[in-house]
């Protein structure tokens, strides 16, 4: 641990009390002048720190501003974002993310950004990411698992933002197979997860999320206004960039940790519980056939398991879907 967060971490203990530098100096083992330094390092960072003639430090306002700081400063993981690459602007997450993992980025790795100037969704599709007014990032794993279990992690990335999002009042939210999260039925995050393998073996692991977090109604474009929303439109508050994240990466570094500990099927159970339009009529394309059956569940690879009205039930992993049947 580095001395930074060590002294962050005494500061944020003492809460109102004022710590003196000698006993700061003492506990860090550095001087007194270093102390003083590092000070004005958290200033920077957003800090406020009130530092009073004989008596100590002691901070009166925590940071709102995202750096790599201010995320570690409170949260609870012990190897999800140990390292963090903050940027205030990228082109994305993602290439950021495979570029560090090529050079070996360890396992928990997390890059977030303020702004991506070409987020992106699967298939090249464009994810709007607007400066300061979203999650935007992007975390390395480096599971040992086969890679055919890989969309495993989607669902689970999913379930663990739902779960985050559900402990709100008034937000309700639904996670769209396989990797959409609604609230009344409008996109308020998208995962995408993006691997590298060999044959048996996975090298490392992209998960990509972006979510909407502050954009008022008109800081969401034309383009997908009538299908996407924001924490904020949905409650009328500003919300934490901070301290969302922090609660993402604790519920996916539990939810990782109970995968790889006892398989998928809790997860499995969880995500089913936020399954937008579970036990309702959908409809599909495969190949030529327009097909319709009920939605019943998802398989333990991932896939969107339907029930046919003769009883037989099919996997189906890429299917065009129209979720509203009448
Ligand atoms: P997707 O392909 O399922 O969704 C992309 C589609 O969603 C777009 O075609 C558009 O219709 C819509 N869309 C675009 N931007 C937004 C938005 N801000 N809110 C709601 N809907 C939108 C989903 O792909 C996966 C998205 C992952 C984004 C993260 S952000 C961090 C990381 N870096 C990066 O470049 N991508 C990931």
């Amino acid at each position: 641990e580095s001395t930074r967060s060590k002294l962050i971490k005494l500061l944020a203990d003492a809460k109102e009390s004022y710590i003196s530098g000698q006993q700061l100096s003492e506990q860090l083992h550095i001087s007194r002048t270093a102390i003083w330094k590092h000070m004005k390092e958290l200033e920077k960072d957003g800090y406020v720190i009130e530092a009073k003639p004989k008596t100590g430090y002691r901070i009166k306002h925590f940071s709102e501003n995202v750096s790599a700081n201010t995320l570690k400063w409170g949260l609870n993981t012990s190897w999800l974002g140990k390292e963090i690459i903050h940027k205030s602007t990228v082109s994305s997450t993602q290439l950021v993310a495979h570029e560090a993992a090529r050079t070996n980025a360890a396992h928990g790795t997390v890059i977030i950004a303020d702004e991506q100037s070409s987020g992106r969704g699967r298939m090249d599709r464009v994810w709007h990411s607007k400066k300061g007014k979203g999650i935007w990032m992007s975390v390395i794993l480096r599971p040992e698992i086969p890679p055919y279990m890989a969309p495993q992690l989607t669902l689970m990335t999913a379930t663990a933002i739902a779960d985050v999002l559900d402990q709100y009042d008034g937000i309700n939210p639904k996670i769209k197979w396989p990797n959409d999260i609604l609230i009344e039925n409008k996109k308020v995050a998208g995962i995408l997860t993006e691997m590298q393998a060999e044959q048996d073996r996975i090298q490392y692991v992209v998960i990509g999320m972006g979510l909407n977090v502050n954009q008022a109604d008109n800081e969401l474009p034309d383009a997908i206004h009538y299908r996407a929303t924001s924490l904020r439109k949905e409650t009328a508050n500003e919300w934490q960039i901070i301290t969302l994240v922090q609660q993402i990466l604790q519920a996916m570094e539990a939810q990782y940790d109970t995968f790889l500990k006892r398989g998928f099927s809790e997860i499995k159970t969880k995500w089913e519980s936020y399954g937008f339009r579970i036990g309702e009529k959908i409809s599909y394309h495969q190949g030529r056939e327009n097909k319709q059956a009920i939605f019943s569940g998802i398989a333990a690879d991932g896939a969107l398991l339907v029930e046919l009205a003769n009883g037989n039930k099919e996997k189906i992993y890429s299917a065009e879907i129209d979720w509203f049947v009448e």
